[in-house]
């Protein structure tokens, strides 16, 4: 029995130090240790022993016990620490290896345009606003003494929300100002950004969305000398010191005296080419004083005050900014395009 003992420990101390992993272990853990393993079979046979001999073989019994069992909780302990050791090595991060670079994007050509016309009329005292693009038929049309029938209402013409016409997508940023005149304190001095629109067939100057910029001021005593005053100083700021404009009388139903400015052609200086289709100018933008009736409605007292506002087209104002001449270019959003601004 002794030798059988022995011959035990043996074997399971060699085979604990070749063992590779908790599985391994676990499997010798049962054949030596375990209720059917080979030393419990040995205790078993210590009935036949005698009297003498049984306390000596038991004692021996459960120094193989303690030592398997020391040398398997030293080789659990060296195979967790191998498995940790592995597992740090395969998730290691190279913090060295170079990122990849994100591909940054940059400023749309028409934002561009917009935010140096916005700058111009923030250094001027200018408030900007923004509003909603969808809009109630009286702010867009009736406060602006366009009453029902004027063909700007048309059907053809606008997006409407609802059968009765009274909501619809704006199809300019007048409203937003309409609104201002109603709750902002007097004077008022604002510009105001925004998509508006309108059913047009898409082509190289028409696009059923497109974006403008409105201004709208309001104090006492201001006139026509303001408007082209102020509006001389904001193109002179697009376009450079000493640029050419001209006033030319129009109509529009919320302006009156109402008028278009033209910019002196910047290709030719005024005798004529392609840029400017042999006219030497070319049309800009349209303003006016704010009619009596539209101060009126929106609760200013047109004998007190008076008022000059105007609006922009920002996709033409970038289109000639930057010599571009199909507007679809500027929706498509192809970067090879947008790259070169
Ligand atoms: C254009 C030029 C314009 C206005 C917009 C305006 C706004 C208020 C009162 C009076 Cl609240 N006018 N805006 C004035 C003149 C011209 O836009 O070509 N529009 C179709």
């Amino acid at each position: 029995m002794r030798e059988k003992l022995q011959k035990i420990r043996e074997e399971a101390l060699c085979a604990l130090t070749g063992a590779k992993g908790a599985a391994e272990l676990e499997e010798l853990r049962v054949k030596y240790l375990g209720k059917k393993g080979e030393l419990t079979a040995i205790l078993k046979q210590m009935g036949g022993l005698s009297a003498e001999e049984r306390p000596k073989m038991g004692a021996l019994a459960n120094e193989v016990r303690s030592a398997i069992e020391e040398s398997l909780a030293e080789a659990k302990e060296a195979a967790q620490r191998l498995a940790l050791e592995a597992k740090l090595e395969a998730e290691a991060l190279d913090v060295t290896i170079p990122g990849e670079k994100p591909e940054l994007g940059h400023k749309h050509p028409m934002y561009i345009a917009l935010d140096e016309m916005k700058d111009i009329f923030i250094g001027m005292g200018f408030e900007v606003l923004e509003g909603p693009e969808i809009e109630e038929s009286v702010y867009n049309f009736d406060r602006l003494n366009t009453d029902e029938g004027h063909p700007a209402r048309d059907w053809g013409d606008t997006f409407y929300f609802t059968e009765d016409s009274t909501l619809l997508l704006r199809t300019q940023t007048s409203g937003m100002q309409v609104h201002a005149m109603e709750t902002h304190e007097l004077p008022i001095r604002i510009v105001a950004p925004g998509r508006v629109f309108r059913k047009d067939e898409v082509d190289a100057t028409h696009s059923p969305m497109f974006h403008q910029i409105e201004g709208l001021v309001i104090d006492k005593g201001v006139t026509m000398a303001d408007l082209k005053g102020t509006l001389n100083t904001v193109i002179e700021g697009l376009y450079g010191k000493g640029t050419k404009t001209r006033f030319r009388p129009h109509h529009f139903p919320f302006t009156e005296p109402s008028c278009e400015v033209d910019v002196q052609c910047h290709e030719c200086g005024g005798v004529g080419c392609r840029v400017c289709k042999g006219e030497g100018w070319i049309e800009l933008l349209g303003a006016g004083m704010v009619h009596p009736k539209v101060l009126k409605m929106s609760g200013i007292d047109p004998e007190v005050y008076s008022g000059w506002a105007f609006g922009f087209g920002l996709e033409r104002l970038a289109m000639r900014r930057f010599n571009i001449s199909d507007m679809r270019l500027i929706f498509e959003n192809d970067v090879r395009f947008l790259k070169q601004f």
